[in-house]
């Protein structure tokens, strides 16, 4: 087997996700230009010209310098998923606040090799923060240590929560209701990459979403893991290319959660 040059990869991976954060700062900037279209279905998913443009910047780059590792991308679709290192970007998660003007989204960058998360890269421009992390090195926000909170009980922080997805709905509004009867709080910022990033920087105590696609998590996984979290097996079954429901939390709540979530947490 040929050696697998981690380095490289963890520092092209930073350096990619600011290069398009970057570029599509200048783009958000001037939005009112921007063409914009509702993907086909019912719950505002949104894609703009620019989304596809960074994929292909991300994509494009990525194959000139590592063209034997694999890559999923939301906008552009899966190739080589039987190589060791297999690519896994979201080029702006969080597109409906970029064409609203709202602060939250980012550029998502991670990579796993042989299906396990090891590098995770994500730049939020608007904030000037680039999380980022490799498996045995720690997670870090610019050069500041990453470390989840240390709560013991949901009342003591905040929880994020995601999109009411149709394929999890019938489980969306149960867990806010256990949530907030139990005294916790939820909050959304629509970008599931930086909610992840979040929990792992002790910001939120917990991130729960009934469906997710690996393109938003799996750089946050490498944070989450890196910086004390726990993590549900999101990657089982086809989660790589369907998704799954998600958890991640602060060891101290991750059971209270995964409670009120139920069984629908751990099943394909
Ligand atoms: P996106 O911006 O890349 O589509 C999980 O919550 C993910 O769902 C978000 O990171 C976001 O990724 C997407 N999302 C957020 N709000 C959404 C909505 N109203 N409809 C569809 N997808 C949404
Ligand atoms: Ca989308
Ligand atoms: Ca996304
Ligand atoms: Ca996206």
């Amino acid at each position: 087997l040929s050696q697998i040059d981690l380095d490289a990869r963890y520092t092209l991976a930073q350096e990619l996700a600011l290069a398009a954060a970057r570029q599509g700062k200048t783009r958000y900037n001037e939005r009112a230009k921007l063409t914009i279209e509702h993907k086909n279905n019912d719950f505002q998913d949104v894609v703009s010209e620019v989304d596809r443009q960074l994929e292909d910047l991300i994509r494009q780059t990525l194959a000139k310098r590592f063209p034997e590792d694999g890559f999923v991308g939301e906008e552009s679709g899966a190739a080589q998923l039987s190589a060791r290192c297999v690519w896994v970007v979201d080029p702006i998660d969080g597109t409906a606040c970029f064409v609203n003007g709202l602060h939250s989204w980012c550029v998502s960058i991670g990579m796993m090799i042989d299906g396990v998360p090891c590098v995770g890269a994500i730049a939020d421009p608007n904030h000037d923060e680039l999380f980022h992390g490799c498996i045995g090195r720690g997670a870090f926000v610019n050069n500041t240590p990453l470390r989840v909170s240390q709560a013991s009980d949901i009342r003591e922080g905040l929880t994020g929560v995601g999109t009411f997805h149709p394929s999890g709905k019938e489980n969306f509004l149960p867990f806010l209701q256990k949530l907030l009867a139990d005294g916790g709080m939820f909050i959304r910022n629509g970008s599931g990459a930086l909610t992840t990033a979040y929990v792992a920087a002790g910001r939120l105590i917990g991130y729960y979403e009934t469906q997710l696609k690996s393109w938003d998590c799996m750089a946050g996984l490498v944070l989450v893991a890196e910086a004390g979290g726990r993590r549900s097996d999101f990657l089982r079954g086809e989660g790589l290319l369907q998704g799954n429901p998600f958890l991640v939390a602060a060891p101290g709540v991750y059971d209270q959660l995964a409670r009120m979530i139920g069984p629908s947490l751990d099943e394909d």
